[in-house]
């Protein structure tokens, strides 16, 4: 128990009593982290194991099309494909695995797990993950809706040459369109949808969203567990994978000390290996809010600090420590503000407010 002997004298003292149960995670929109939390919460008061809980949690929001950062309805990559990303850990048998660019699949978590518990091997790629997954039984489905697809049109007829041409749009010599002007012509293009969802499909178009949920959870025996899943990037390279199937990017778990995971921009997040930095931060004695801001200084470091170049950034972390006491820590606070969701056996799923490093002006 090297890792715990390490936690601070108060860790300690919770650490050996009962720990309560909690489950953690992202928000995610339409209340995505609540459900998530609340589902993982229910698997863990009925006795079931901590992977099954927080896979639970998450599938909600994979089969969820309204959350177009995870799972069914996520932006599709620059081709016009869904390519989901997923990783697990298991803390009990420290087992854990990972899928990347896999097609077809509304729920990677679980193809994750399989991967973990089935296999000889930590993560699997693209068409072998695929056949995979088929080869367990989950069936391949289209993973675009009409709204998804729509976002990727509008994202395609906004890529411009340096003359500001697209050809996918009528009149060779048509001027670059200003914003006003293309959203009347949005309009007209898809009368289907109302002026909000075009402003916001224009609005990823000029800066790709991201998304993904990372659920972690502790039960009473003081058992943890975690995973990420994600769409990625919206528009991305056909292949590229973030930080959210890495193991020790976008999720790490060591059942002696506690588990972080990630959302946001899985480039900077890779570059400092935040969620396994995060957790051996904590087992020098770091407490879970700190652990989290030491990972971001080293993000903020990697841009000298410039505070102009993070401009373009978001990175948030989650983090839950093996004897319960929890942090969400985000790279920019408010607006607007950064929140994560937590249930525990004492309070139901709900939002708190995330530390931050920086504050936009
Ligand atoms: C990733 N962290 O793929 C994930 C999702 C995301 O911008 O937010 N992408 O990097």
């Amino acid at each position: 128990m090297l890792g715990a002997a390490a936690l601070p004298v108060t860790g300690l003292v919770r650490a050996q009593s009962r720990p309560r149960p909690v489950a953690l995670s992202s928000a995610n929109r339409f209340d995505g982290g609540i459900h998530c939390c609340a589902k993982a919460l229910e698997v863990l008061k009925s006795g079931g194991d901590t992977l099954d809980a927080v896979i639970a949690g998450v599938n909600l929001v994979e089969l969820d099309p309204r959350d177009t950062s995870v799972g069914y309805g996520g932006l599709p990559n620059e081709d016009c494909i869904v390519e989901l990303d997923a990783s697990c850990m298991h803390g009990p048998s420290r087992r854990g695995g990972a899928v990347g660019a896999l097609r077809n699949i509304k729920t990677p978590s679980r193809v994750a797990q399989k991967v973990a518990f089935e296999t000889d091997h930590m993560m699997l790629v693209g068409e072998g993950a695929l056949r995979f997954a088929k080869a367990y039984g989950f069936k391949e489905e289209d993973l675009l809706t009409d709204e998804s697809r729509t976002q990727w049109l509008i994202w395609k007829r906004n890529l411009r040459d340096k003359n500001g041409h697209s050809f996918w749009e009528s009149g060779v010599d048509a001027p670059p369109a200003k914003k006003a002007a293309e959203i009347q012509e949005l309009k007209k293009l898809f009368p289907q949808y109302g002026e909000e969802f075009l402003e916001e499909a224009l609005e990823n178009a000029i800066h790709p969203p991201h998304g993904t949920i990372n659920c972690i959870a502790l039960n009473e025996k003081g058992e943890m567990s975690a995973v990420t899943t994600t769409s990625g990037m919206a528009f991305k390279i056909p292949g590229r994978v973030g930080d959210s199937p890495i193991i020790g990017g976008g999720l790490w778990l060591d059942q002696d000390v506690g588990g972080a995971g990630s959302t946001g921009r899985g480039e900077e997040n890779l570059r400092v290996c935040g969620a396994h930095t995060i957790v051996e931060n904590m087992r020098h004695g770091m407490p879970p809010r700190e652990a989290a801001l030491d990972a971001l200084k080293r993000v903020a470091r990697n841009f000298d600090n410039d505070e102009k170049r993070l401009a373009a950034i978001d990175l948030d972390f989650y983090v839950l420590r093996k004897d319960g006491e929890y942090a969400g820590a985000s790279l920019w606070g408010s607006p607007p503000e950064k929140r994560f969701v937590v249930a525990t056996g004492e309070r139901e799923s709900h939002y708190e407010s995330s530390a931050y490093l920086l504050e936009r002006k």
